[in-house]
């Protein structure tokens, strides 16, 4: 499979707003994001949320939650008086969605169609409010591949589950491959935010993104399970062989929809576990917890960077 190296040079508009590739948008009367619980004439969408720079998501809509309320902290940022953090999407009673400032916080759920569904809204939320060169940054949790629990990991390269770097799409029943490219520049430039003084480690590595957590992920503790314990472990030496150091589930459309819409992106992920080790996930509920902020932290000095410098 071959792609064309320049699609990304054309996606947005000279100031840095994001232009939609689809024409069938500007003809709508109005664009309803049903998944958001917004609309393009029933919300002032560029009064609402012109100001973004970042588009952080993750998973769970508590953590995500949680890292509104530790952004706030982290920037500075003062909620208007007399109002408290909302989540904006309650009424869609799908995702969460929490604005701080400059840094949009949502959740994703779990798989590349959830993923997909809130990145088509997101992208199509970016053009009308005319949001100048956002971000995206996908704060997750993952397996690591020879990697202790507790890693921070930022995804170099995401690779779907026949190993190519693109995510398979299926649109009117034909396959359409998309190439699944990250920012390297941001990747590095998260890596350089890493401190010496941080208890655990941050590396580079290539991800592995599947359609399922337990067979998908060659887990023998599914409720199904028709491979050996060799199979397995052959299977993981070999990712590890080709240079992937963890395993998750929505990479690959995370990469391939943002460098589609010409928006930078990044994912980091805290390993869980190291999947070379064993299937379940065991670790206590409070050390779990404080590596989940791990991501938190380094994404947390990137937006304080990023904003000290405008
Ligand atoms: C990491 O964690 C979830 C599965 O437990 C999935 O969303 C992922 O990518
Ligand atoms: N998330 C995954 O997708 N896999 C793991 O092993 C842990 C978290």
């Amino acid at each position: 499979y071959e792609f064309h190296a320049s699609v990304c040079v054309w996606t947005r508009y000279s100031d840095g707003t994001v232009k939609l590739r689809n024409s069938n948008i500007e003809l709508m009367d109005q664009d309803i994001l049903y998944h958001l619980a917004l609309g393009s004439e029933s919300h002032d969408l560029h009064e609402m949320f012109g100001d973004v720079k970042f588009v952080c998501m993750g998973g769970t809509p508590k953590r995500m939650e949680n890292f509104a309320h530790f952004i706030m902290g982290e920037i500075g940022y003062k909620l208007p008086a007399g109002t408290k953090l909302e989540d904006i999407s309650a009424y869609s009673y799908r995702y969460s969605m929490y604005k701080v400032g400059p840094v949009l916080c949502v959740s994703h759920g779990m798989g590349t169609p959830s993923v997909s569904i809130l990145l088509h809204e997101l992208i199509k939320l970016m053009y009308h409010a005319k949001c100048q060169d956002p971000i995206f940054i996908r704060i997750g949790t993952c397996g690591g591949v020879g990697v202790e629990g507790g890693t921070v990991i930022i995804t170099e390269e995401a690779l779907d589950s026949h190993m190519r770097n693109a995510h398979e799409f299926t649109i009117l029943g034909k396959t359409v491959l998309r190439p699944a490219k990250l920012d390297k520049k941001l990747a590095r430039e998260l890596k350089a935010l890493a401190s010496e003084d941080d208890p655990y480690d941050t590396i580079i590595g290539k991800t592995l993104c599947t359609n399922d957590f337990y067979e998908g992920q060659g887990r023998l503790d599914g409720a199904f399970c028709e491979f050996t314990e060799t199979d397995k472990m052959e299977y993981l030496e070999m990712l590890s062989s080709k240079g992937v150091v963890n395993i998750e589930m929505e990479s690959t459309i995370f990469a391939a929809l943002t460098y589609h819409a010409g928006i930078k992106a990044a994912v980091v992920c805290v390993a869980l576990l190291n999947r070379l080790n064993g299937d379940q996930v065991n670790a206590p509920k409070e050390v779990m917890h404080e590596w989940q902020n791990r991501p938190q932290t380094l994404i947390s000095r990137y937006i304080c960077k990023t904003l000290a410098q405008k």
